[in-house]
C-alpha cells in the first residue's frame, strides 16, 4: 500500500501548496465544489501576494467523510482538472482543518468568533437552506438551532445534538462573535459569503439569519444582537461556475498511480472557472481578484445568465438524459433530440429574458456551455445533476418561464424540460423508488393521489399539471397558467409515449 497524502510528504513532481499561518475562513459545506472552486481561488491569492492569513476550516455537513478524508493528510489534497484532451494535477494547501459539526460544534463556533476570522463561506446547496416551499426560514427544521441559540444567548450550556442546518449554525456563530465583540468591546465585522446556485444568494441568507434571530430571540432580548448584525455583517451575493461532479474511485487510483502517494481528498473539476462576486465586504478579504476572479457592484446579471443558461440547461439534460438512459450529461448533450430541445431552451427561451453582462455575448457563452457539457473526461452523472428538483428548478426555470408568459410566448424548451423532470419523477413513483429530493414523499404521494391511489395508474400528463402546479416551484402563478400546463402535458405525452409508459425505467 502506498503512503497517504501529507504536508509533510509532498510528492516532488507537483508544486507544493501554501500553508497557511492561520484561520481566516470558516466555510460551512466542503463539499467537491469548494474544494475545487473557491478554496483553488484562496490557494492562488496566497501564492500571488504570500499573503497566508487566509487557511480554511472547512466543516462538513451531514457526514464525517471529508473530515476523515482530509484531517489524516494535514488538509492537503489534490485537484484533477479534466479537459476533453487534456489533463493537470495541483496540489492545494489552503485547507487548514476540517470539522464535522456533530463532534465539533463549539470550535466552529468559537473559530466563527475569533477576530482573525473575517469570512465565513457557504457551499451546502440549496436544500440546505431549510426553507419551507414559501422560502421563509423552516423553523421546525432548524428548532434544533434556535433552542441552542436561546440557551447560548442566555448564557446557559446548549444540549447539544449537533447542529440542525448551516442556517442555524451560521447564526449562533455570528451570535458567539457578537458577545465576543461586546466582551471585548470591539466590533468584529465579518462577511458572509454564499456560493451556492440561488438568485440574489446574499440577500436570501441575510433575510434567513434575521428570521432565525426573530424566531429564537424575539423582540427586545434579541435587539443588541440584530443592530450588530445590520452594522457589522455584510451577505455579498455571488456567482460561481465549475463543473465538479462526484469523484470516483477509479479516479483516485489513478491519481495514486501519478502521485505515488494515496490522496482520498481528490477533487476534479473541468477546466473551466469562474467566480464573480459582489464587492461588499465588511473586513479584510483574499486577493481573489489575483487569482481571476471578479469583484464587481452588479453581480445580479452574471448570477442570473449562469442559472437561467447553465444550470437550466444543466437540468434540462439531466431529466431528458435519464429518461433516454443516457448515464453522463456529456451523452445527453450528444443525443440530437435531446440537444435540440436543449437549443431551444438557451436560445429561444432564457436567452431573450437576460441582460448581457458588461463586455459578454450570452449567445457565444451559450455555445459555450454546449461544449463544457460535451466533455466526457469530468463524467459527470444525469443521476447526479437530477437530485433535488424542487430546490433547483424554480432558479433554474422559472424566471424563465414567467418573463416568456409575461411576453404573450409559450417557453417550449423549458416545458420539455418540465416534462422530463415529471416523467423521472412518476416513472421513480412507479416503480416504489424513492426520489431523490428533500420534498421527494410529497411527490410519491401525489403521484399516487393522481392515480387514485396508485402510482402506476397515474396518466403522465396528469401527474406532469400536478407537479407543475406544485406549491413553491414556479414563481408568479406561473405553474397555474393554462398555456405552460397544456404545453407541458402535450410534451410529456410525447416522452411518456416515446419510451413506452411506465415500461421503462429510468437509469
Ligand atoms: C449542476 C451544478 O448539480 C447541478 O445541479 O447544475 O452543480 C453545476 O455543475 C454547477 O453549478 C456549475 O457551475
Amino acid at each position: 500500500m502506498t503512503d497517504r497524502l501529507h504536508r509533510s510528504t509532498l510528492p516532488g513532481t507537483v508544486p507544493a501548496p501554501v500553508t497557511p499561518a492561520s484561520v481566516g475562513i470558516v466555510h460551512l459545506g466542503i463539499g467537491a465544489f469548494h474544494r475545487a472552486h473557491q478554496a483553488v481561488y484562496t490557494e492562488q491569492a496566497a501564492r500571488a501576494t504570500g499573503d497566508l492569513r487566509w487557511g480554511i476550516l472547512g466543516v462538513t455537513q451531514r457526514s464525517a467523510s471529508v473530515r476523515d478524508q482530509l484531517r489524516p493528510q494535514g488538509g492537503v489534497y489534490s485537484v484533477l482538472t479534466a479537459g476533453a484532451t487534456e489533463t493537470s494535477l495541483d496540489l492545494v494547501g489552503a485547507v487548514l482543518d476540517v470539522a464535522w459539526p456533530a463532534e465539533e460544534t463549539d470550535r466552529v463556533l468559537a473559530t466563527i468568533a475569533e477576530p482573525t476570522t473575517h469570512l465565513v463561506t457557504l457551499t451546502v446547496t440549496e436544500k440546505g437552506y431549510c426553507r419551507t416551499a414559501s422560502g421563509a426560514l423552516d423553523t421546525d427544521l432548524v428548532a434544533g438551532d434556535l433552542a441552542a441559540l436561546r440557551a447560548e444567548h442566555a448564557g446557559d450550556d446548549a444540549a447539544d445534538d449537533g447542529p440542525s442546518g448551516a442556517v442555524g449554525l451560521l447564526t449562533r456563530g455570528l451570535a458567539a462573535r457578537f458577545r465576543a465583540a461586546a466582551e471585548h468591546a470591539d466590533h468584529r465585522p465579518i462577511t458572509v459569503l454564499t456560493c451556492d446556485n440561488m438568485v440574489d444568494n446574499g440577500r436570501v441568507l441575510e433575510r434567513l439569519v434575521r428570521e432565525a434571530v426573530d424566531a429564537a430571540l424575539p423582540g427586545a432580548e434579541g435587539d443588541a444582537l440584530r443592530a450588530w448584525l445590520a452594522g457589522s455583517v455584510t451577505f455579498p451575493c455571488s456567482m460561481v461556475d465549475r463543473i465538479v461532479p462526484a469523484t470516483t474511485a477509479e479516479q483516485r487510483d489513478d491519481v495514486e498511480a501519478a502521485l505515488g502517494v494515496r490522496d482520498e481528498g481528490l477533487v476534479v473539476g473541468e477546466p473551466f472557472s469562474q467566480w464573480v462576486v459582489e464587492d461588499r465586504f465588511a473586513g479584510p478579504r483574499p486577493a481573489w481578484e489575483e487569482a481571476g476572479a471578479t469583484l464587481t457592484d452588479d453581480v445580479a446579471v452574471w448570477e442570473r445568465a449562469k442559472l437561467r443558461l447553465l444550470n437550466g440547461t444543466h437540468s434540462l439534460l439531466a431529466y431528458a438524459g435519464r429518461l433516454a438512459g443516457h448515464e453522463t450529461i456529456a451523452e445527453a448533450v450528444e443525443d440530437p433530440a435531446i440537444l435540440a430541445r436543449a437549443r431551444e431552451l438557451l436560445f429561444d427561451d432564457a436567452l431573450p429574458t437576460l441582460t448581457p453582462p458588461e463586455g459578454a455575448d450570452l449567445r457565444a457563452y451559450g455555445e459555450s456551455l454546449l461544449v463544457r457539457f460535451a466533455n466526457p473526461a469530468t463524467g459527470h452523472t444525469t443521476r447526479q445533476v437530477s437530485m433535488d428538483g424542487t430546490q433547483k428548478i424554480p432558479y433554474r426555470w422559472g424566471d424563465t418561464i414567467v418573463e416568456r408568459l409575461a411576453a404573450g410566448e409559450v417557453p417550449r424548451g423549458a416545458a420539455y424540460a418540465l416534462a422530463a423532470w415529471s416523467e423521472v419523477v412518476r416513472r421513480e413513483a412507479v416503480a416504489g423508488r424513492a426520489v431523490d429530493d428533500p420534498r421527494g414523499p410529497e411527490m410519491q404521494r401525489m403521484v399516487a393521489a393522481v392515480g387514485g391511489g396508485s402510482a402506476a395508474d397515474a396518466r403522465p400528463e396528469d401527474v406532469a399539471r400536478a407537479l407543475t402546479a406544485l406549491a413553491g416551484m414556479l414563481p408568479g402563478g406561473a405553474g397555474l397558467d393554462p398555456r405552460l400546463l397544456d404545453a407541458v402535458a402535450a410534451e410529456v405525452v410525447e416522452l411518456a409515449g416515446l419510451e413506452g409508459v411506465g415500461a421503462r425505467s429510468v437509469s
